[in-house]
């Protein structure tokens, strides 16, 4: 027997724009509730919520205030417990995210840090004198403070100053946090930005286009020791697992993170297929590069977190497939591709209807903190009005963050009132209704697809053998023992060639035989 967190299909959740069930247009817990059944019904196992905690929301949530409550908008912790409860019953796991790279700058440790209570004085990272570093969203990582007379170091947003590992009582604060959520039966965690806590000196570092001093805080030695530690007084107790959000890593990187302490790690990687090192700087997507990322870490990572979508991500099927022409059968190759590939999946809500990235207009629409940052630094740089939307058009976060499409109904049956954020005008042709009562439908081959996972030891835990790497065709093969499967996927609106022969077990186009030849968007797994 494998560990169960490498045998099931993970799905995350981002609660602010799931499921509203009081009509204030935002996600809740009770929402998430709700659609407990139709997700044991999709074949997932276990569900990563984005963050739930008390929060002033500068980065809807991945900004704790407190880490001991629920945020009201969202429900109440006797809801959290029922959520637990509920999802035990139908054996789904819960998994939480866990931000501790940074709190909320309305934190009471930060609160007290800056007027120099005990013992929080040394609990974040304070100096006279800020250095040149650039955060993730771009510009200074130090602000000032008024009350403390100081600066305090931010990697993302300036509320979210960052903790100090330096000082012992940090970690144990933190450890306190990890068992209170285990001891209420949650299964792991999703740990946020995990590599870059410790920070091993705050030397300018050379000059960089983007996040200048990551050679003193990305993958540092410091951190590795946190990870042991935390994995020795707390993660080893429980049977629970962790993935780890990792900026910036090789695989080898992976590997030590890993021994350290993480069961897997997200890397970036194939992410950079439609970009150059950064996401704002734009290149055409092209599936060979994509393709040749994740065979890389299919081939040397000890065990991946296979991810197409996430909340910091444009939606998989504008991204990487065909949204106008070819809809429902690019939506269809995505998921072969994320879930016969070796390692834990990872589906993120949406992604099983096909969800589109949004169609705003402008800024206007846009929430995301990361987005009107960026936004303001590119006309700093003059970069034109047209070019700084394109930008954000294909790469803000907010694509993936419009509220669920459950229906063709008002506010696509996501709320009765106001959403959040704008719901996409797509929603009365993609809605999850529709999906599930068409047989043919993107949802219904998710389901089939992760079903079949479900049960194949093959694609459980086979090896991954690379066949083929063309321009727009990935050919591998999941091999155990004996048993041989073969997948492969034309990310092109072309028809392609490719060698691959054998009796289909799952076809996107249907088909009952692989003979060679594959049509736009085709993708299957077969038997060899
Ligand atoms: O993301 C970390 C991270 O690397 C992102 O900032 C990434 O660079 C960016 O989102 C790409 O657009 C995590 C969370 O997933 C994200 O939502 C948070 O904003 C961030 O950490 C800070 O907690
Ligand atoms: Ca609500």
């Amino acid at each position: 027997m494998e560990k169960w967190w490498k045998e099931r299909v993970v799905y995350q959740i981002y609660p602010r724009s799931f499921c509203d069930s009081n009509g204030d247009g935002i996600g809740d817990i009770r929402g998430i509730i709700s659609k407990l059944d139709i997700l044991k019904e999709l074949g997932v196992g276990i569900l990563w919520l984005s963050p739930v905690y008390r929060s002033p929301n500068r980065d809807n949530g991945y900004d704790i205030s407190d880490y001991y409550s629920i945020n009201p908008e969202f429900g109440t912790m006797a809801d959290m417990d029922e959520l637990i409860e509920k999802a035990a019953e139908r054996d789904l796991k819960i998994v939480m995210d866990l931000v501790i790279n940074h709190t909320s700058y309305q934190h009471e440790w930060f609160i007290k840090s800056r007027v120099k209570e005990e013992p929080y004085t040394d609990y974040y990272i304070w100096r006279d004198k800020p250095n040149k570093w650039t955060g993730f969203f771009g510009g200074s990582t130090w602000t000032f403070d008024e009350q403390r007379r100081q600066y305090y170091l931010h990697l993302f947003d300036e509320g979210q100053p960052d903790l100090n590992y330096n000082n012992p009582k940090v970690l144990k604060s933190v450890k306190e946090v990890m068992r209170f959520w285990l001891d209420k039966g949650v299964a792991g965690f999703r740990c946020d930005v995990i590599n870059v806590l410790y920070k091993s000196s705050l030397k300018n570092g050379r000059p960089r286009i983007a996040l200048r001093g990551r050679e003193y805080f990305i993958s540092q030695e410091g951190t590795f020791e946190v990870l042991k530690e935390l994995k020795r007084d707390v993660l080893s107790k429980y049977d629970c697992f962790t993935v780890g959000e990792t900026v910036m890593v090789s695989p080898e990187q992976a590997k030590k993170l890993c021994n350290s302490g993480l069961d897997m790690v997200f890397s970036f990687e194939h992410m950079d297929a439609d970009c150059f090192f950064i996401k704002w700087l734009l290149r055409r997507f092209k599936p060979k590069r994509l393709f040749k990322a994740l065979v890389k870490w299919q081939t040397k990572a000890p065990w991946n977190a296979v991810y197409l979508e996430n909340h910091d991500q444009p939606r998989s099927v504008s991204r990487f497939g065909d949204d106008k022409n070819f809809h429902k059968e690019s939506a269809k190759a995505l998921a072969v591709l994320l879930l016969s590939l070796k390692g834990t999946p990872y589906v993120y809500q949406g992604e099983e209807i096909g969800m589109t990235n949004f169609d705003f207009e402008s800024m206007a629409d846009i929430r995301d903190v990361e987005s009107t940052n960026v936004y303001a630094i590119a006309k700093k740089l003059h970069l034109s009005e047209r070019y700084r939307w394109r930008m954000i058009r294909l790469k803000s976060r907010d694509n993936a963050r419009t509220p669920m499409q459950w229906s063709g109904e008002t506010n696509a049956g996501f709320s009765s009132g106001e959403p959040w954020l704008k719901v996409n005008s797509n929603y009365e042709r993609v809605n999850f209704k529709d999906e599930y009562a068409e047989p043919d439908s993107i949802w219904n081959f998710y389901k089939r697809l992760i079903a079949f996972r479900n049960g194949s030891e093959v694609l459980k835990r086979g090896d991954f053998i690379p066949s083929y790497t063309g321009r727009d065709v990935l050919a591998f093969e999941r091999v155990l023992g004996d048993e041989r499967l073969g997948v492969v996927v034309n990310l092109s609106g072309g028809r392609r060639s490719a060698p691959c022969t054998g009796v289909a077990a799952l076809s996107t186009h249907g088909r009952e035989r692989l003979d060679g030849e594959l049509q736009p968007y085709e993708a299957a797994i077969f038997w060899r």
